[in-house]
C-alpha cells in the first residue's frame, strides 16, 4: 500500500484526481489530506487532517518525514512554499546533495515519453548544479525503464558561442560529465533534439539527433515557457516531481488536466518501483 499525503488537498480538483487514481490503482493507493477549514465530501476515499492554513504544508511534510507516507504531493499550494519545507534540515528528507524537478511529457507527435528538467527548482543552475540535475533525471529515466537515456542540454543552436550562457552551459557540462549508463550531449537546439525532420533537413549528426530522452533546460524560466506553451497549445499530458529528495515529490500545478496531475503521480509510484 502507497501512501500519499496531500497538503491543500482539500479541493474538488484534488477530490477528481483523488477519485481517478482510485480507480486506477484501487486498495493499493491511500491519500492523506491536511488542509484548513471541514472535510468537502466525508464520503470521499481519503483520510482528512483539518489544519490551519499556515500548518497544512508543516503538518504533511512532518507526517512524511515521520515515514507515513511514501509520497508527498503538492495540493492547492505554492510550489515555493512547499519546497522551502522541505528543504528545512530537520526532516532530513534530503536524499541528493541537490534536489531537482523532473516532468514526464507525453507528446501526441512522439511514440515515446521524454523527460524534461530543470522546470521547477532551481533558478539557474551553474554548470556543477546542472550536472547533478542531470543525474537526478537519468536516475529517474532508469526508473521508469529507459536504460540508456539520452540527454539533450539544450541551448537557441548546436554550437557554441561564448555570448550565449546556455551554450556554454552545455559545453562544460558535456565536456565533464560522463556517465556509463546515458549520453549526454550539448548545445543542442530543440528541434535537433526532437524532430528527425529537423536533423535531415539541417544535415545535422551528432551522439544524439532527434532521439533524446531527456531535455535538460539552462535555466527555470525556459522550462517554464516552454512547459506552459506546450500546456496552453498542445494536448500535451505531462507531470513533474521533485526529486533528489529521500520521498518522492509530486509537484503538479492548478492548470495541469486530472490527466496530467495523473502522470504525475504515476511517474512518482514508479520512482517507488511501484
Ligand atoms: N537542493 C538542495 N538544497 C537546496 C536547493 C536544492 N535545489 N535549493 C536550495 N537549497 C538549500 C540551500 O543550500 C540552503 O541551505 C537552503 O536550501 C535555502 O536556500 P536558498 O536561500 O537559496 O533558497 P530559498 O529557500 O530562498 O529557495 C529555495 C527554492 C527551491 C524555494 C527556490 O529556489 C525557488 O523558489 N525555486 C523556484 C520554485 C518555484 O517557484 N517553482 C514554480 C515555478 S516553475
Amino acid at each position: 500500500m502507497t501512501t500519499i499525503a496531500i497538503p491543500g488537498g482539500g479541493n474538488s480538483e484534488i477530490l477528481q484526481v483523488v477519485k481517478a487514481t482510485k480507480d486506477l490503482y484501487g486498495e493499493a493507493v491511500q491519500f492523506v489530506i491536511f488542509d484548513e477549514g471541514e472535510n468537502l465530501d466525508p464520503s470521499a476515499p481519503w483520510d482528512y487532517h483539518q489544519t490551519s492554513k499556515a500548518e497544512r504544508i508543516p503538518e504533511a511534510v512532518k507526517f512524511v518525514a515521520a515515514g507515513h507516507a511514501d509520497i508527498l504531493m503538492k495540493g492547492i499550494v505554492s510550489t515555493h512554499d512547499i519546497l522551502k519545507e522541505v528543504l528545512q534540515k530537520e526532516y532530513n528528507l534530503r536524499d541528493q546533495k541537490l534536489l531537482s524537478h523532473v516532468a514526464i511529457m507525453h507528446l501526441e507527435q512522439l511514440d515515446r515519453p521524454i523527460l524534461m528538467t530543470d522546470s521547477g527548482m532551481n533558478i539557474e543552475p551553474d554548470a556543477e548544479q546542472l550536472k547533478m540535475i542531470v543525474k537526478n533525471a537519468v536516475k529517474v529515466a532508469h526508473q521508469i525503464g529507459i536504460s540508456h537515456p539520452k540527454v539533450a542540454l539544450l541551448s537557441s543552436a548546436e554550437t557554441y558561442n561564448p555570448k550565449m550562457p546556455s551554450s556554454v552551459l552545455a559545453t562544460e557540462v558535456t565536456q565533464s560529465l560522463v556517465l556509463e549508463d546515458a549520453t549526454i550531449y550539448g548545445p543542442l537546439s530543440l528541434d535537433l533534439a526532437l524532430s528527425q525532420e529537423a536533423v535531415a533537413h539541417k544535415r545535422f549528426s551528432g551522439p544524439i539527433a532527434g532521439d533524446a530522452d531527456i531535455l535538460v533546460v539552462p535555466n527555470i524560466d525556459a522550462g517554464n515557457v516552454f512547459y506552459k506553451s506546450l500546456l496552453l497549445f498542445t494536448n500535451a499530458t505531462m507531470g513533474g516531481t521533485i526529486v533528489g529528495t529521500k520521498i518522492p515529490i509530486v509537484v503538479t500545478s492548478r492548470s495541469d488536466s486530472t490527466a496530467s496531475k495523473i502522470a504525475a503521480l504515476d511517474l512518482a509510484l514508479k520512482q517507488l518501483g511501484g
